[in-house]
């Protein structure tokens, strides 16, 4: 909201439906209202909302309505509805009539309802949301038919397939002649900054040809520091607020699109911070200093809510990784909430922003997995279709969060098959495009265990190595002397390659409270023996510059005979309770910082 736009939350208790044959007819439904409707909470994931394993387990549409008042000062107004995601596709109607619909889970989208809407009237609003995934799909999936008829929604990912409305849906109002969108980058050195935009006006703003006026105000003093001009250009700052990893340190570049007699039309703020990310031999380097990634892999996952956002746990999240003594986190897998990325760019909060491309591997069949076979990159698996979408993730996640100072990374895909021949042809046009969106941030990809370096296809397209790695777990399992061994001799083969490693994934499976004199596996105790030998692998290598355990909570999953109720590898419980091995974290990432070269969160320093 600035002063020439507003927006109203439609979050709340919503009508709610489940298509149970997938052929109601949307004619009726979104003029009439829905059959025998049941209420539901918005936003949060569908599943764990209800008591009956039907409607948690449904394969298809969802129906969600409610009614909404556009308040009476909204005339000669555009007007639009905004979705902070819908997983996994969504279609909306207005009064009956079809105003967009939009593929793709966890970006934001919006449709412009202006000629649908009067202000001071009611509207229907019927959001059709469906939870299927095929190989048209990031991520991929396959629904199958059971004998008996009944349809069953299959993956080869492990998180637990949420869906619903998991972000706020909200009614926004601005002028028809707004700022659509801006691009902005910096470069410093000491004693100045100088911030480039690039700015786009709205059809009507352009044909009326308006101007564009540009102040730069530091978010904490509030102070204007630089005026400009136009819809390309820049400013310099001098002795500027560096973006700083556990301090933050924000601007926002003010945007006022003023028309020809000096009426102000529309007023938008973006934030943006002064930072530089560089990688250089093995270091990457923020600011020109070298940064050891400390923290997890995360989820958007809790009970009850499942993937639906909420600012109290998030607060929680947040504190508990100062706590930790965690410094970055990877947005595993798939794109978290505004809310959350804006919570990392305030607070110095470093991020591997990762595209829901999980799950693209068919040569990880049986355990946890769900593969039937066959080879990942050939038709009807990962294929054209699902590379399409690819795209367009990559190209949504880079438009949604360019400006983010948080954002030091795009990966572009969790453990795919990279091993495969075919792996380069499927990657290569996708590393050049994000390079194209996204010229100034390095990119990565998180590699599985079985695509070793003399076995991977296609990690010399990236710029850092990504390892995901179990020894001791999955592999060698229970036997970590053995485990040590392996994980060195093959960290010895990627720091060959002259990159810097990050282990964004290391963990094994623990059950709160169990304990035991031996390292037997599932123990608090062997848990906490695992990030031990894991530690003494990375802080034998130089080549290692971060360290993100997986994961930072137990989270649900889907069935599988090696998962009790989710996945428990967590530090903390799904509850957000400590493990022994969220102490010995602490302990290792707030109390030793000779083992690990680079900035800290000063909070902590002062806790210690
Ligand atoms: C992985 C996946 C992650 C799983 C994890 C596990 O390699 O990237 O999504 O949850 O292993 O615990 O199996």
């Amino acid at each position: 909201m600035t002063a020439t736009r507003d927006s109203r939350s439609l979050d709340g208790i919503w009508h709610f439906a489940v298509d149970w044959n997938n052929d109601l007819d949307p004619a009726e439904l979104t003029t009439s209202g829905l059959p025998h409707p049941v209420e539901i909470a918005v936003p949060a994931s569908v599943n764990d909302q209800f008591a009956d394993s039907e409607t948690r387990d449904h394969v298809g549409y969802w129906w969600y309505q409610r009614r909404v008042r556009v308040p009476k000062t909204w005339k000669d107004q555009e007007t639009a509805l905004h979705f902070g995601s819908a997983t996994h596709h969504a279609a909306v109607w207005i009064n009956g009539k079809h105003v967009g619909s939009f593929k793709g889970g966890y970006l934001p989208f919006e449709f412009d309802v202006t000629d649908h809407v009067t202000a001071g009237e009611e509207f229907l609003l019927t959001v059709r949301v469906d939870n299927r995934l095929d190989n048209s799909c990031i991520p991929p999936g396959e629904v199958k038919v059971l004998p008996d008829g009944r349809r069953v929604q299959g993956y080869l990912h492990d998180l637990y397939n949420y869906t619903g409305l998991h972000r706020s849906v909200n009614l926004v109002t601005r002028s028809p002649r707004h700022v659509d969108d801006v691009t902005i980058s910096t470069t410093h050195d000491e004693n100045s900054a100088t911030v480039n935009w690039r700015i786009e006006l709205s059809e009507p703003a352009v044909a009326a040809g308006d101007e564009i006026r540009v102040s730069i105000v530091d978010q904490h003093t509030g102070e204007a520091v630089a005026e400009g001009r136009g819809a390309d250009s820049s400013v310099v700052i001098d002795n500027p607020v560096v973006w700083t990893p556990g301090v933050g340190g924000l601007y926002d570049l003010v945007i006022t699109v003023v028309s020809n007699d000096g009426e102000v039309l529309d007023e938008y703020a973006q934030h943006f911070g002064v930072r530089t990310v560089e990688i250089r031999g093995t270091d990457f380097l923020i600011n020109g200093e070298p940064f050891y990634f400390t923290g997890f892999g995360m989820h958007e996952d809790h009970n009850t809510l499942g993937k639906g956002h909420s600012n109290p746990h998030m607060v929680q999240d947040f504190e508990l990784l100062n706590w930790i003594g965690a410094n970055s986190l990877r947005t595993s897998h798939y794109p978290y909430s505004e809310e959350f990325m804006d919570y990392c760019d305030r607070n110095g909060i470093v991020v591997l922003d990762e595209t829901p491309a999980v799950g693209l591997n068919w040569s990880m069949a049986g355990g946890i997995l769900d593969s039937d076979g066959g080879e990942t990159f050939e038709d009807g698996h990962v294929d054209a279709s699902t590379q399409a979408q690819h795209r367009r993730e990559i190209e949504g996640l880079i438009s949604r969060d360019k400006n983010r100072p948080a954002v030091v990374m795009w990966v572009i895909a969790n453990e795919p098959d990279s091993a495969a021949d075919r792996a380069r042809g499927y990657f290569e046009p996708l590393v050049d495009l994000t390079r194209d969106c996204d010229p100034s941030r390095p990119v990565g990809y998180a590699n599985v265990m079985f695509a070793p370096p003399h076995e991977d296809k296609i990690n010399d397209l990236f710029d850092a190595i990504l390892l995901n790695r179990y020894f001791g777990w999955y592999l060698m399992s229970g036997d970590l002397t053995t485990a040590e061994h392996a994980m060195r001799a093959e960290l010895d083969e990627w720091a060959g390659n002259g990159k810097p490693v990050i282990y964004t994934e290391f963990g094994a499976d623990t059950v709160a409270g169990l304990h035991s004199v031996y390292d037997t596996a599932f123990t608090e105790d062997f848990q906490v023996a695992y990030l031990e030998m894991c530690a003494r692998v990375f802080d034998s290598s130089e080549a290692v510059v971060g360290e993100q355990m997986w994961n930072f909570a137990d989270f649900q999953t889907k069935f599988g005979y090696a998962r009790v109720d989710g996945n428990k590898k967590g530090a903390f419980t799904r509850d957000r309770r400590p493990k022994a091995a969220a102490r010995y974290l602490q302990k290792r990432w707030t109390t030793k910082p000779e083992a690990l070269r680079g900035q800290r969160n000063p909070r902590l320093r002062d806790h210690t």
